[in-house]
């Protein structure tokens, strides 16, 4: 039985559960988390997805069959993030203290392509649909930075091959990354926090049933309303992340 409740703006929430202090926390992040950063979400009123197709810009096919159409969408995307002063916000500050105070393992776990979590000092992190501000030659896997425009003309640094090189960020009908990983810290923890994403997406949206089936982790969705998977999860609070994450993670700490 999923113990929500409706806190907007608490100065701290009492966690239902709070692991053992030496337990283990995966957090699994979507792009609710970085909204109030400036960065648009994908299936919010005025997202990504409300202005393009998905399989004319985020699939393999779609690269294959039009890469400059492709390309012009993630340059886009960049040059935005670079335009808008894109900072971290107190949810990312919150996770990045987390990690630092809380003494087992903490893992964030992150569904976004943007360097927020990093940027607010996070160390334990994987992005398992890759980082937009780098890219990869389809020709040898060789991953780069990358800041600027992208077209099919740029040259690999790696094997200075011209055409292969494209975002190093996951797209529909490709594997995500790290996900022996991700498996085996998802089987192992005690604490698993999913905070703002929608659950429509897998294999992302799956994890909380793959430890709901086989693992003794707590479950907990900070959104900013309940996802597509919310009635899977013991325990949930609604608001803004940049409230909520905050206030979740000082209970966390008041009861280890
Ligand atoms: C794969 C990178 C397998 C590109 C992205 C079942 C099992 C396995 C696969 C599938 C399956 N069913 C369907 C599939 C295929 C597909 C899929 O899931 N399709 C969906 C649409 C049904 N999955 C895949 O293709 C994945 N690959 O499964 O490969 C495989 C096996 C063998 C061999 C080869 C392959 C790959 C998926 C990755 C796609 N790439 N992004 C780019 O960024 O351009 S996905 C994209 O969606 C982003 O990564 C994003 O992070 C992700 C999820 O979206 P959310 O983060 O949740 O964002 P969203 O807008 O949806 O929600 C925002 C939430 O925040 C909302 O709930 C909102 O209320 C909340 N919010 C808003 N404001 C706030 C807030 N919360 C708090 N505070 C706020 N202020």
């Amino acid at each position: 039985m999923s113990e929500s409740a409706h806190d907007s703006s608490p100065e701290m929430i009492e966690p239902a559960v709070v692991p053992p202090r030496d337990g283990r926390i995966v957090i699994l992040t979507g792009a609710g988390i970085s909204k109030e950063s400036g960065l648009d979400t994908f299936r919010d009123a005025d997202g990504i997805w409300s202005k393009v197709r998905i399989e004319d810009v985020a699939t393999p096919e779609a690269f294959a069959r039009d890469p400059e159409k492709v390309h012009a969408f993630y340059n886009m995307r960049r040059a935005l993030n670079k335009t808008r002063k894109i900072l971290p916000n107190f949810a990312h500050a919150a996770l990045s203290h987390l990690e630092a105070a809380w003494p087992g393992e903490v893992l964030i776990v992150t569904q976004n392509v943007d360097t927020l979590h990093e940027q607010a000092g996070s160390k334990n992190l994987l992005h398992m649909h890759g980082v937009h501000a780098k890219a990869r030659c389809n020709f040898c896997e060789n991953v780069v930075d990358w800041s600027g425009d992208m077209s099919t003309g740029d040259e690999c640094a790696g094997c200075g091959r011209a055409g292969g090189m494209r975002p190093h960020v996951v797209w529909f009908g490709e594997m995500p990354l790290e996900m022996d990983r991700i498996s085996w810290a998802l089987s192992n923890c005690d604490l698993f926090i999913s905070i703002g994403t929608s659950g429509n997406v897998y294999p992302a949206a799956g994890f909380v049933a793959m430890i709901r089936r086989n693992g003794t982790a707590h479950t907990v969705e900070l959104n900013l309303e309940p996802s597509a998977g919310a009635s899977m999860f013991e325990e949930s609070h609604y608001g803004p992340a940049s409230q909520i994450v905050p206030a979740y993670v000082k209970g966390l700490l008041a009861g280890a």
